[in-house]
C-alpha cells in the first residue's frame, strides 16, 4: 500500500492516529483530526498525500492506512528503547528546555543523541520508501531535524521544507548543545526552513553567520527574502510563518450552543466573573505563577473569592519526566491551598481538571469566560490565545497574554503581562477586570480586532504560505 507514489509527504513525530481499546480488550486504530491535519488535508488529498509518523504507543503500530479522506497514513515503530532515549530524553529533556531559553537546565546525553540519530534515520528509511520521484516532504518539528540533511543525500530528487513549532533560541544558548554543527546540517538539508516569527529566524541566521556560512537577505513572514548558502553549493531560504488554527471549529455559535454557555455558567454558580486557563501541563506555560498570582489577589482583598471563579484545564502531558512530574504537584499544591483559604463548600473557587476534553466543550468554556489568562515563560506560538479570540465574535473578554508567547506579536491589543513578574500578572488580570467593567466599549473594540486578526490569519493561511515559498524556492 505504501508504495513510492506519494507526491506530498508530511512528517511528524505524532501520526494523526489514536489507538482505541475495547472493554473486551480488542485494540483499534482510527485517525484523530487536529489543527496541522486540518490546515494539510486539502493539499494532502489534492496531491495524492501520505503522512509518515509514530503512532504515539511505543511498541504498536498499525499497518499503513487510509483515512476516510483518502490521506495515508504511514507509522514509524518505536520501542520502549527508542521512546526513552529519543523522544523523553533528548527531545524533551534535552531540546525542549534548550529552546525554551533554559526554564529548566536541558540535560545533554550521549545515549540520548545516539538515539535520536537513529529514530531520525529510520524515519528518513520510511519517508524515502513513500515518496515518489521529484516529491515535496514537509517535515515538521524539533524531534526531526537531522531528517532533512539525511533525505537530501538518499534522496536529492526530493524538495524538502522544514518547520519549527518551537522557539528558536540565541546563537548563544543553542551554542551549548553538544551536538550543534550536527544538527545545524541537518536543518540545512531542506529547501525552505520556517519559524514561527521573525525573532526566531533571526536567531537562526545569526547562528549560520557565526558558523562563517554566507547569509544574505533580511527575514520576512510569509515570504522568503533571506538566504544560508550551503557548503555544498545550494541556497536554503528561511523565514517567518506564524502558524494559526482551524478558525471553522470555532465560530459559529447557535443558540444550542449560546445556552450550552449559559450552562456551563449556571454550573459553576453564577459567578460575576469567570477566568480560564487551558493548557498541557508543561512547565513553560506558567501554570502556577498564574495560581500564585491569583491566590495573591485574593489574599489581599483585591478580588472576592465570591465573586470570580479561575478554571484551568490542564492536559496531561510526559508525565514520566522529572520536571513534568514537580510542575503537577506544584499545580495541585497550590489548587488545593487556595481552594483550601477561600472556597465555600459546593463552590469551589479554582476549579481544576487534570484531563484534555473535547473540542466541542473547550469553544463553550472560551466563549464563556470573561478573562482568558495565558501565561507561558516562553512559547512558540500558543494557539489556546488565537482559539480564545476566535470564539469571540461577540466582542466580549479579555486577553491576559505573556509577552513571551508568540501570539503575543499577533495581538498586541491583549492585556500584556510579563509571567516572571507575579507583580505584572496581576496588575494585567485587575486591568483586564476593571477594563471590562468601567470601559466595555473599549475592550470591546480590543477583542474585536484580535478576533479580526485571527479570522483572517487562520491555518490555511500558514500551509498555503508556506508551501508556495517552498514551490517558488524550488523553482529558482
Ligand atoms: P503546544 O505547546 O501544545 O504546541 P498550543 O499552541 O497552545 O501549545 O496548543 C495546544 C492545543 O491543545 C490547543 O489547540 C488547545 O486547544 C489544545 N488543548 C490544550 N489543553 C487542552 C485540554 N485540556 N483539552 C483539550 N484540548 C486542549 C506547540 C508549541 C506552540 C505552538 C504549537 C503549534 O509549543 O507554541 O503554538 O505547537 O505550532
Amino acid at each position: 500500500m505504501s508504495g513510492r507514489d506519494n507526491d506530498f509527504v508530511v512528517v511528524a513525530n505524532r501520526l494523526p492516529v489514536d489507538l482505541n481499546t475495547a472493554p473486551d480488550g480488542t485494540r483499534t486504530w482510527s485517525a484523530s483530526p487536529g489543527g496541522l491535519v486540518a490546515a494539510l488535508s486539502p493539499v494532502l488529498r489534492t496531491q495524492q498525500g501520505c503522512w509518515v509518523g509514530w503512532p504515539g504507543v511505543p511498541d504498536a503500530a498499525p499497518d499503513p492506512f487510509y483515512t476516510d479522506d483518502g490521506i495515508l497514513l504511514h507509522p514509524v515503530r518505536l520501542n520502549q528503547a527508542d521512546y526513552e532515549g529519543f523522544y523523553e530524553g533528548f527531545s524533551n529533556a534535552t531540546l525542549w528546555p534548550l529552546y525554551h531559553d533554559l526554564i529548566v537546565p536541558p540535560v545533554y546525553n550521549l545515549d540520548w543523541w545516539y538515539a535520536y540519530r537513529e529514530v531520525n534515520l529510520r524515519f528518513a528509511d520510511e519517508v524515502a520508501e513513500v515518496a515518489a520521484e521529484g516529491a515535496t516532504v514537509w517535515v515538521q518539528d524539533y524531534q526531526l531535524q537531522l531528517l532533512p540533511g539525511i533525505l537530501r543525500q538518499k534522496r536529492p530528487d526530493l524538495t524538502i521544507g522544514f518547520f519549527l513549532h518551537i522557539p528558536f533560541p540565541s546563537a548563544d544558548l543553542y551554542s551549548q548543545l553538544p551536538w550543534r554543527d550536527e544538527l545545524v546540517r541537518g536543518l540545512l538539508g531542506a529547501d525552505v526552513i520556517g519559524f514561527h516569527l521573525e525573532s526566531n529566524a533571526r536567531n537562526f541566521l545569526d547562528l549560520a553567520r557565526r558558523l562563517e556560512l554566507p547569509v544574505s537577505g533580511e527575514v520576512s513572514t510569509r515570504k522568503i527574502t533571506a538566504h544560508i548558502e550551503t557548503p555544498d553549493g545550494r541556497s536554503v531560504g528561511v523565514g517567518a510563518f506564524p502558524i494559526s488554527i482551524e478558525v471553522d471549529e470555532f465560530t459559529d455559535f447557535d443558540d444550542a450552543a449560546l445556552a450550552g454557555v449559559d450552562k456551563l455558567r449556571a454550573d459553576l454558580g453564577t459567578p460575576k466573573h469567570v477566568i480560564l486557563g487551558v493548557d498541557r501541563l508543561d512547565y513553560t506555560k506558567g501554570i502556577l505563577q498564574r495560581l500564585l498570582a491569583f491566590e495573591e489577589l485574593l489574599e489581599t482583598g483585591a478580588l472576592d473569592p465570591a465573586e470570580v471563579t479561575l478554571v484551568q484545564i490542564a492536559t496531561p502531558s510526559r508525565e514520566r519526566i522529572e520536571h513534568y512530574k514537580k510542575t503537577r504537584s506544584q499545580v495541585e499544591e497550590a489548587v488545593g491551598r487556595i481552594n483550601g483559604s477561600f472556597s465555600q463548600l459546593g463552590k469551589p473557587v479554582v476549579h481544576y481538571q487534570h484531563r484534555s476534553i473535547d473540542k466541542k466543550v473547550l469553544r463553550l468554556l472560551y466563549r464563556l469566560a470573561d478573562i482568558m489568562l495565558v501565561t507561558p515563560f516562553k512559547d512558540g506560538m500558543n494557539l489556546v490565545a488565537k482559539e480564545y479570540a476566535a470564539c469571540h465574535d461577540d466582542a466580549k473578554g479579555a486577553l491576559v497574554l505573556s509577552e513571551f508567547a508568540g501570539a503575543a506579536d499577533e495581538l498586541p491589543e491583549a492585556n500584556l503581562c510579563n509571567p516572571f513578574d507575579i507583580e505584572s500578572v496581576k496588575r494585567s488580570l485587575l486591568t483586564a477586570i476593571k477594563g471590562l467593567e468601567d470601559q466595555p466599549e473599549v475592550m470591546a473594540e480590543r477583542m474585536r480586532i484580535m478576533h479580526e486578526q485571527v479570522m483572517t490569519h487562520d491555518v490555511k493561511l500558514w500551509s498555503r504560505a508556506f508551501l508556495d515559498s517552498l514551490k517558488e524556492a524550488k523553482r529558482k
